[in-house]
């Protein structure tokens, strides 16, 4: 049996030459242990159609032919192609080519350093690790270089050519390098998009990526549908992410942890595993399953199933407005038994339009909370 090395190497020598594929200098490789091309029989590659600047190819799997998407070919890089998998945005193989470095404490970072590498995939493939952040790839010495550090477009730098540079990308707040502190991170979607997100490195369990928080009531959270669709608030305080991009993160990110604070200083905490909410056609219905916790009720899985709703958005089951009667927006059934966006105020007494969370603490049935946090990984 080829190790993996060997098999990427025999089968790029294979594949029809010309240019390698790159959208935006992204650098696309998949995942490690052979799942690069695996099961495709040599020589199945087809180009569909060719253009200019972009190019679709197929794999022939069998008698099925699968399209792939349309690529912009980088011409000014060594012919081949690199991106022939369609799982390339699995976990820590996403690199971003890097046009202009300043090299001059880069070597400070420098982990492994491989001479007679054929390309600049091959090289990528060195860079699997965790400790790796980024990878240089050397064409007149096929030497492949690799940092302990990501790469930083440098403005004003000098574009190498002769060195290639690749800087790993984070698509989830499970990569930001461990050890990091807990902050805003720039994060790179599996749909191509950039957003800031605020990565919880503390938190049991973590990283977490945070979706809600409340603390100080700073922030009003009774919202209507369009503010709670694009989300609102400050990251670094209180906010609400936006369901457009909790439905594209719950995509693949699954597991949903709650933590609450009451004013009397209790602390708790709910965590369900298969964390979903739909498109917004479908009102950005909320699924999940129980996973574990400390609180007395279940309180969350009350609403799995049901539609988001907001005061001017009625998707409830009640003959009532749910998100009016309880001063909120959350996915109310006949109501609920949760209201973790409802009004921030001090505890003076059970009151379903505040923030809630059914008999925490126990020994209450709706008190306001202090705070509460939604957390997803
Ligand atoms: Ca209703």
């Amino acid at each position: 049996m080829f190790p993996t090395f060997l098999r990427l190497q025999a089968l790029e020598q294979s594949l029809p030459a010309s240019g390698y594929v790159n959208a935006k200098h992204r650098l696309q490789t998949c995942s490690p242990n052979g799942h690069f091309l695996r099961n495709v029989p040599l020589g199945s590659l087809v180009v569909e159609t060719l253009g200019v600047e972009t190019m679709k190819f197929a794999f022939e799997l069998g008698n099925k032919r699968r399209l792939m998407s349309s690529h912009t070919l980088d011409t000014t890089s060594p012919s081949l192609w690199t991106n022939l998998c369609d799982d390339v945005a699995s976990k820590n193989r996403i690199f971003t080519r890097v046009l202009r470095v300043a090299t001059n404490d880069l070597d400070m970072y420098k982990l492994d350093s491989n001479d007679g590498v054929m390309n600049q995939g091959l090289c990528s493939t060195f860079c699997k690790s965790d400790e790796c952040r980024a990878f240089s790839y050397t064409t007149s010495e096929k030497r492949c270089d690799t940092y302990s550090r990501e790469i930083d477009e440098e403005g004003t730098a000098n574009v190498s050519v002769s060195t290639l540079y690749f800087s790993k990308e984070t698509s989830s707040c499970s990569e930001v390098k461990s050890g990091s502190p807990s902050g805003l991170y720039l994060i790179y979607t599996k749909e191509g998009k950039h957003v800031s997100l605020f990565c919880d490195m503390d938190t049991a369990e973590g990283p977490w990526t945070v979706i809600q928080r409340r603390n100080s009531g700073n922030v009003d959270f009774y919202r209507n549908w369009t503010e709670y669709k694009n989300g609102f608030g400050d990251l670094n305080t209180e906010f609400w992410i936006g369901n457009d991009l909790l439905h594209l993160l719950t995509s693949t990110i699954s597991t949903l942890r709650i933590e609450l604070g009451a004013w009397d200083g209790t602390r708790g905490y709910a965590q369900y595993k298969k964390f979903q909410v739909a498109n917004e056609a479908q009102n950005y219905r909320l699924s999940l399953q129980t996973s574990s916790g400390n609180v007395s009720v279940d309180a969350l899985m009350f609403g799995n199933g049901a539609d988001f709703s907001t005061y001017d958005r009625d998707n409830d089951k009640s003959s009532h407005r749910c998100a009016q009667k309880f001063h909120g927006a959350w996915w109310y059934k006949n109501c609920g038994i949760s209201n973790l966006n409802g009004r921030y105020q001090l505890d003076s007494g059970d009151d379903i339009s505040a923030m809630t969370w059914k008999e925490f603490p126990s020994t209450r049935n709706r008190a306001p909370l202090m705070s509460s946090t939604l957390l997803i990984k």
